[in-house]
């Protein structure tokens, strides 16, 4: 059998195979380097930017829990021209699409950092983040469709370059908020962000995070997520970018055959930082034992 064919396309970008790495959880690449080929992801979700550089939250910001961790990082970041100074330099030299993750705390926030990303060669699409559980007013504009497709509004408005959502479970429907944001001009949907959650060291009967409360991620939130994306994909019409405790192959395979017509690697990364490279090889072996030409005959070909 020829090579099968892993590219897909979200929105006008198009990606060498389905597999990122979720922002957040691989820095720009710098560290991950050394250890596995970078050229070879499907692309590469840079932490989240904002406008002016944050510190992030108090100590301690990461608890493990079964199958899953619980981050309270805080959008700790060196703010939009740090990033474009030390960080594209880098990114330039890597064969591989790199989308920006943006968050801000206001619509015009947004809007500035998608202005001054748009003039950047080397950003291939943008993230908007609306979803951070660890910072105050994080989730503000993720949880009503019309605050949501406020800010896809105003960063279309500023960008020329294609747009994915990025979406928090922790809201009523979450397909209603793809809906808007599609409405709005989001070029595609990524889901879930992490679940917003708690740990309580019972000997101190202190929180074990500093800022109390934390996002979930891992194993733990698969089965929801997965069941967040089929509903989603099944209401959109713009490509789902599936995320939520993809540790292998198999996992990832799930998303796609649910409807997803990407997904990300987060968790995964801290426990084995070749995964997603390994996820790769995965969905291509797995094509070939079942004699699948192109990703297009997988993306949402779930039985009902
Ligand atoms: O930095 C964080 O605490 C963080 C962010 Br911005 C996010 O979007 N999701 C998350 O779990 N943590």
């Amino acid at each position: 059998m020829v090579k099968p064919n892993l590219k897909v396309k979200i929105g006008s970008l198009e990606l060498k195979n389905p597999v990122m790495v979720a922002s957040g959880t691989f820095g720009s690449g710098e560290e991950y380097g050394n250890l596995v080929d970078l050229n070879k992801l499907g692309a590469i979700v840079t932490k989240s930017i904002t406008l002016k550089p944050r510190e992030g939250n108090p100590p301690p910001r990461l608890v493990e829990t079964p199958s899953g961790i619980l981050n309270s990082i805080g959008l700790q970041n060196d703010g939009i021209e740090t990033f474009i100074k030390d960080k594209i330099p880098f990114l330039n030299k890597v064969k591989t699409a790199v989308i920006v993750s943006i968050a801000a705390h206001s619509i015009n926030d947004y809007a500035e950092i998608a202005g001054r990303l748009n003039k950047i060669k080397r950003v291939d699409a943008l993230e908007i983040n609306i979803s951070c559980p660890n910072v105050r007013g994080g989730l503000e504009f993720s949880k009503e469709p019309d605050s949501a497709s406020a800010v896809v509004a105003a960063v279309k408005n500023r960008t020329s370059k294609p747009i994915i959502t990025k979406l928090s479970p922790n809201v009523k429907d979450i397909s209603e908020i793809a809906m808007a944001v599609q409405e709005a001009g989001s070029d595609a949907v990524s889901l879930v962000n992490t679940f917003t959650g708690m740990a309580v060291d019972i000997e101190t009967k202190m929180p074990v995070l500093g800022n109390v409360v934390g996002g979930l991620s891992g194993p733990a939130i698969k089965p929801i997520a997965l069941h967040m994306v089929w509903e989603t994909a099944r209401r959109v019409r713009i490509p789902v970018i599936g995320i939520g405790g993809i540790m292998d192959y198999r996992d990832a395979l799930e998303f796609i055959i649910a409807g997803a017509s990407a997904v990300q690697i987060g968790t995964a990364n801290f426990v084995n930082p070749k995964a997603a490279v390994e996820i790769i090889a995965g969905i291509e072996g797995y094509m070939r034992r079942n004699k699948i030409a192109n990703m297009k005959e997988l993306i949402g070909c779930l039985k009902t």
